[in-house]
């Protein structure tokens, strides 16, 4: 049985999403840590978006360390918390 590509497979639909996120997240990150220590801030972030507040950054600090690391930031970008920093 083969697949017809009638209608978009949502896991793929998601594949592709993250895989054209990386370079906008490294990009991110990039422009974000301004220490160049690999993690993200919240100071870091609100110099950049001053918008953000801690409650955002909380809720996409999901292991609670108060910084931000690749996968946090792709995952805080995605939901919506944290403005993409290409733009
Ligand atoms: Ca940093
Ligand atoms: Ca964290």
């Amino acid at each position: 049985m083969t697949k017809t590509p009638t209608k978009r497979n949502p896991s793929a639909v998601l594949a592709l999403i993250l895989a054209t996120s990386v370079p906008a997240v490294v990009l991110a990150q990039s422009v974000l840590d301004t220490n160049g220590d690999g993690l993200v801030s919240l100071d870091e972030v609100q110099a950049v978006f001053p918008d953000v507040d801690s409650d955002a950054f909380m809720a996409a600090d999901s292991d609670g360390d108060a910084l931000l690391n690749a996968d946090e930031l792709a995952a805080a970008q995605d939901a919506g918390l944290i403005p993409m920093a290409d733009g």
